[in-house]
């Protein structure tokens, strides 16, 4: 068993080389394979022999992990190894599943070389193929090859694949993320003909001062009937006028490498990645990334993502505003490379290599500086490399994740700069910038990316390689780094951590770590992307497509200024409408500039630049009244249909003039309240309770966070608790007065809320005065009002919508008037916590109640409490009650990131604050 504690790459295998089809043979051997799993790495061979019989087997799908096809289950955790840390060895409990496959060649299969391809297999494979024994595959996120010409027939050719869940490689593989083991990405048979494309290399880069194009190819011959390259010879090279490739317009050029034996189809981009005067430009000019980093994951099938699953992501990125993936933390299926070259995505190419576990042990006996693991650090960044060197779309190569630092993960930067000088080197680990081209950081504060930009530290361009950190409701702080990007030509934007939550789809909600009984894990910690595990988006992308929009609209000196955002492109694909909403109602609209792209006479802004362009004619309005301009695309694009939306700006044209509120009638008749509690009961005939002062949010993963978590001071304050004194309740004339204190027990701080009722013919308000008592030790979830109505569905708002908002996350939220349901209000984050507030709102309708505010406020509107809510840890525990619990808000705390990072940023934290804050009731009987 000696080949699992080997520290070294795995055996056997043939040359790295780069991912392709060709005209020639090719077998797919994915599909049903015959399985046993077993409880330890020594089972017994004979599996290998063609006469074994196999038919007590299981079987199993190819690509696949076994843990999710009813054998075992997956583990999470993040850094921590979930195994005793004595590299090489590995626990003696070894599951390990022996795959087996006969397979018959196609009719016709030639008589030449031939491949067997694996493109990952976690963690270890012994494979023979009809009783021989090829090697051992390692680096379960990379490909193996292994010659097999010699050993095929016709028919009957047994394929047998060991694979064991642990093995040395473990410890290089130590990624946050579910421990998942099998042969999760294809199999494939290839003939490789005598005198074909053994491995082929293509350079074209970009002068963007001359506007050609330098083409040259290893490997064969070229040819690009669209640019009239015929036969380029290896090692020749062209100058030519080209059209270059960038993220922003994707421009391919389709050829032909070939020999006289084999074809092979390849995809040309030109471009030319830079660091000039610590600035990363590509073709010149700087880039700024607003990217993701994306795992693969999908809530079935793990890490063996289904390639239409793929293009949903690159779609949805794009149509969000994402013009970046980071490849955390390994090298992705080639076929996720493949659709960036073709949609337009700069990637950081992220090698397979995390040993993150040794920081517990303060780094005592990590690999990166083992000699003994050199060759496999070295080795992966090979195979990644060699694998994916022919992607316009890769910009920076990265050495790997939390690795830390040492000569190994020198060697690779050494090794790939030495091949590929065309792209510089990426790596977050190596804070002196030692062996790295770029600065990186992870979570690094707004406060410090500022000092970064300002001081230029290390000259060098910086990215942070994970920043936003997207679990459960949030990020908050978005736009603040935005404004970082803008600031600083070298700081060079980032990529939110992660794009998809890893929930596994199980018993009718997504499952996280510790659902499988793990004895040591993570919980939810898996839970922290920008869509949710089916890839539904959460507001946390809205937001985000808002924040990073390519182009930005907003009001100047009475006219509209477009800023242009994009790197490379003009705005010839966008077309500009306007329409004047008063109280959210359409009044007026038209396009923008003369014609229906943003072409023409030089008014639409190049590159980096803004234009600013008068108001249309506009009739005139007396109430609210919001002018909106959307920039939507002219014609259907790869990853988009004709009119989608890329970016907007509301600018606000007339006000609404507040009615005073003459509140003289007696309350009598329009309202019951009680008499010891001073409790609203009913308003018209409405049976209601409350409102009355409230300060709890269910936790989100940001509060609960951190260094200092909120949520720790909030549970301290005993805010979840708090008890309500009736000092008073007084009835006038002209109303009634409740006074009030809230307070938690145990503690001397608390609130006096005092609330003054008065009512005018059907109106009822409520002017609530709170003057905070005592030193306050803490901030505030919120700062407003709960109450119950009876059940109800149909909700209509006028304010900011229709998605929800908080106070550092509010970007995606426009004004406008929004019907929607309770239902429909919530948005279902795998761990429940606070979510769906709406923002703004001047009035409100919900279950016969019309409420307005002075002249706003915020509203969350549920069928269970927030007490409800903090307790569920799945979705499916939220019980629908025969109530809706709505809050009408002043206020609510920010959401900050700091799950993993800074926490919320001053101007959005929630104190205990004397204020004041009014709204009306109109009971719908009296609704006019
Ligand atoms: C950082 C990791 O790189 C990433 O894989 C993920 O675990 C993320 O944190 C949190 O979700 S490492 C952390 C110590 C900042």
């Amino acid at each position: 068993m000696t080949y699992l504690e080997d520290m070294g790459p795995g055996t056997g295998s043939v040359a790295p080389r780069s991912f392709f089809t060709s005209d020639a043979a090719s077998l797919s051997l994915d599909g049903e394979w015959c399985f046993r799993l077993s409880p330890h790495a020594s089972v017994p061979l004979g599996a290998e022999a063609d006469d074994f019989d196999d038919s007590g087997w299981d079987t199993i799908t190819v690509p696949g992990h076994w843990q999710l096809q009813g054998h075992g289950s997956p583990a999470y955790t993040n850094v921590r190894y979930p195994f005793p840390v004595e590299p090489p060895f590995v626990p003696t409990e070894n599951p390990t599943g022996d795959h087996r496959l006969t397979f018959d060649l196609p009719s016709g299969w030639p008589a030449e070389p031939a491949v067997l391809r694996f493109d990952g297999v976690d963690s270890c494979g012994l494979v023979w193929l009809n009783g021989v024994e090829l090697g051992v595959t390692r680096g379960s996120r990379l490909p193996t090859e292994f010659e097999i010409g010699h050993l095929l027939r016709a028919t009957g050719n047994v394929l047998v694949v060991r694979v064991h869940q642990w093995s040395a490689s473990s410890y290089l593989e130590d990624q946050d993320m579910w421990w998942m083991s099998g042969i999760f990405r294809s199999v494939t048979l290839l003939s490789r003909p005598r005198g074909g494309v053994a491995d082929y290399e293509i350079h074209a880069s970009y002068d963007h001062v001359s506007g050609s194009g330098t083409l040259s190819v290893e490997g064969g011959l070229l040819s690009v009937p669209e640019l009239d390259v015929r036969d380029l010879l290896p090692g020749q090279s062209l100058s030519l006028p080209v059209e270059p490739w960038s993220a922003e317009r994707p421009r391919l050029y389709h050829g032909i490498v070939h020999t006289d034996v084999e074809r092979v189809p390849v995809r040309i981009g030109f471009r030319t990645v830079a660091i000039t005067d610590g600035v990363l430009t590509v073709n010149g000019a700087r880039v700024v990334f607003r990217g993701v980093n994306r795992h693969e994951h999908h809530p079935d099938h793990g890490r063996a993502v289904p390639r239409e699953v793929a293009l949903a992501d690159v779609l949805m990125m794009k149509r969000h505003n994402v013009n970046a993936v980071r490849t955390s933390h390994y090298p992705p299926d080639p076929y996720f490379l493949s659709l960036c070259d073709e949609y337009g995505l700069w990637v950081i190419d992220e090698c397979d290599l995390e040993t993150h576990g040794f920081g517990e042990l303060g780094w005592s006996g990590n690999p990166s500086s083992d000699p003994r693991w050199t060759e496999s650090y070295v080795d992966r960044m090979r195979r990644m490399v060699e694998r994916d060197k022919n992607h316009p779309s890769i910009v920076l190569w990265s050495l790997g994740n939390e690795s830390h630092t040492g000569a190994n993960l020198a060697a690779m930067a050494e090794w790939a700069r030495d091949r590929d000088p065309s792209r510089p080197i990426h790596y977050e680990g190596d804070h002196d910038c030692a062996y790295v081209d770029v600065y990186s950081r992870m979570y690094a504060s707004h406060e410090e990316v500022d000092e970064i930009g300002r001081t230029e530290a290390h000259g060098l361009p910086f990215v942070l390689c994970e920043f936003a950190h997207a679990m459960g409701n949030g990020p908050g702080g978005m736009l603040e780094y935005r404004e970082l990007f803008e600031r600083y030509p070298t700081v060079q934007g980032g990529f939110i951590w992660e794009w998809i939550d890893h929930g596994i789809a199980r018993d009718g909600h997504f499952a996280y770590g510790g659902d499988f009984g793990e004895p040591l894990h993570d919980g939810n910690f898996v839970i922290d992307g920008l869509v949710f595990p089916d890839r539904t988006p959460s507001p946390g992308l809205l937001e985000f497509a808002k924040v990073f929009e390519p182009v930005r609209i907003s009001g100047v000196d009475g006219g509209i200024r477009v800023t242009n955002l994009y790197d490379h492109v003009g705005l010839e694909h966008l077309r500009f409408d306007w329409v004047l909403e008063e109280e959210g109602v359409e009044v007026a609209s038209g396009t923008l500039g003369d014609g229906e792209a943003a072409t023409g006479e030089g008014q639409w802004p190049v590159a980096g630049d803004h234009a600013d362009l008068p108001l249309p004619a506009l009739p005139p309005t007396t109430g609210e009244a919001w002018l909106t301009i959307r920039a939507s695309l002219v014609s259907p694009t790869a990853w988009a249909e004709a009119g989608h939306l890329v970016a907007w700006g509301q600018l606000p044209i007339s006000e609404a003039t507040p009615t005073p509120f003459a509140g003289s009638a007696s309350l009598s008749g329009l309202a019951e309240f009680d008499e010891v509690t001073g409790l609203l009961t009913r308003l018209g005939d409405l049976a209601l309770t409350g409102p009355r002062l409230d300060l709890w949010r269910a936790p989100t993963d940001n509060d609960r966070g951190g260094d200092h978590p909120d949520e720790k001071a909030w549970r301290n304050a005993g805010l979840h608790r708090l008890q309500h004194r009736v000092i008073d309740v007084d009835t006038h004339e002209s109303g009634l007065v409740v006074r009030t204190r809230v307070a938690p027990p145990a503690w001397g701080f608390g609130l006096f809320a005092d609330y003054h009722w008065t009512a005018s013919a059907d109106r009822l308000r409520l002017q609530v005065d709170v003057t905070p008592d005592g030193e306050w030790p803490c901030t505030l979830p919120r700062l407003g009002l709960r109450m119950a109505l009876p059940a109800a569905d149909a909700v209509e708002w006028f304010g900011k919508g229709p998605g929800e908002a908080y106070a550092d996350s509010r970007q995606a939220a426009r004004i406008g008037r929004f019907t929607t349901t309770v239902d429909a209000l919530q948005t279902p984050y795998v761990f429940p916590q606070e979510n769906g507030n709406r923002a703004d709102a001047r009035w409100l309708t919900i279950g016969g109640l019309r409420i307005e505010g002075e002249p706003t406020f915020d509203f969350t509107a549920r069928r269970w409490t927030s007490e409800d809510l903090d307790r569920a840890t799945h979705t499916d525990e939220l019980q629908p009650r025969d109530q809706v619990f709505l809050n009408l808000d002043l206020a609510q705390h920010g959401l900050g990131t700091a799950s993993c990072g800074p926490g919320v940023l001053p101007q959005y934290r929630l104190n205990a604050q004397k204020c004041s804050f009014a709204v009306t009731f109109v009971s719908a009987s009296g609704l006019s």
